[in-house]
């Protein structure tokens, strides 16, 4: 059961024995629990792959702004650094340094930046898969994490082919770098690699959007609104969804402020009407234009 229809059935039965002050005190635990639910994203890679600006990318930030994780030559981090979201404090994107740069193996490396407290793993990868990759791969499989590689700088690399090859097909391009990669993976036993092609400075195009909904879709209910929320808005279908999870919360905030302001004049019919709004907005979900 979710976290959501769990305080509705409390909230209801709280209701149910008139007891208002519960109902608005679980209606008041459920957002405060929202708000404290923590997400933990680890960036990897070799160095120089794009993690900073992948990193930067994710939280929305240009490179160049004054928040940016720093980017470019000459910038290595040397432990991992978190960035906090800057609406949503409880989401972190952890940039990690470069594996190679560590000069541990990749199972040390991982004990090196407490992977425990990760949810998941973004393995960033560009031009060619390297050694570390797959080893990154393979130790972050034992360990039972989920991981993604991302091959970044996917608009240099069109670039590249669109200059060298006569019959140049942006698609097909995209489909054979793609290809490359999982048979890369396959080949070093990382079983069904999910691969996606993104270039950090047009988040927008290419494979981010898949990336975004597959990581939803592997998250616990209760952590994907938190990283709904977080996501940037690339797109319309982000806003979209954000608008959904505000929404759910919303009636939330609502029931609260409505039955604390009720509450010196408690009483069944008053209690009644807060239960049927909290069940109206709870079952009725309006379309989205
Ligand atoms: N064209 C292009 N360049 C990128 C992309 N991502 C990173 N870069 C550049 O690659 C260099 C290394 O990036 P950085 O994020 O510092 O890599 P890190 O060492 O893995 O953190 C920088 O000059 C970035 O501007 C990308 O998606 N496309
Ligand atoms: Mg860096």
């Amino acid at each position: 059961m979710s976290l959501e229809s769990k305080a509705i059935e409390d909230i209801n039965r709280a209701l149910e024995n008139n007891d208002t002050q519960a109902a608005a005190s679980i209606s008041q635990t459920y957002l405060r629990d929202l708000d404290s639910i923590p997400l933990n994203i680890a960036v990897t890679g070799e160095s120089g792959s794009g993690k900073s600006s992948f990193v930067n990318a994710f939280r929305g930030i240009d490179n160049r702004d004054d928040r940016a994780a720093p980017t470019g030559v000459g910038e290595t981090t040397m432990k991992p650094k978190a960035y906090p979201h800057q609406i949503y404090p409880k989401v972190t994107v952890w940039d990690l340094p470069g594996i190679g740069t560590t000069k541990f193996p990749a199972h040390q490396y991982l004990k090196h930046i407490g992977f425990e407290k990760f949810d998941f793993f973004i393995i960033v990868s560009s031009d060619r898969l390297r050694e570390n990759d797959f080893k990154l791969a393979q130790e972050i499989m034992k360990m039972g994490k989920n991981f993604y590689f991302v091959r970044a700088k996917i608009d240099s690399n069109l670039l590249s082919a669109e200059k060298s090859q006569k019959e140049y097909d942006e698609e097909k391009t995209l489909q054979k770098i793609r290809e490359n990669c999982i048979q890369g993976l396959e080949e070093r036993g990382v079983t069904a690699p999910q691969v996606f092609l993104v270039s950090n400075f047009d988040l927008h195009l290419y494979d981010f959007p898949t990336l975004q909904e597959t990581i939803e879709r592997d998250l616990p209910s209760h952590k994907r609104d938190t990283l709904i929320l977080a996501l940037p808005n690339i797109c319309s279908s982000n806003i979209k969804k954000k608008k959904e999870v505000l929404r759910s919360q919303i009636k939330f905030h609502a029931f609260t402020s409505a039955t604390v302001a009720a509450l010196p004049i408690s009483g069944l019919s008053i209690a009644a009407d807060l239960g049927l709004q909290l069940v109206a907005f709870s079952v009725s979900k309006p379309s989205l234009s």
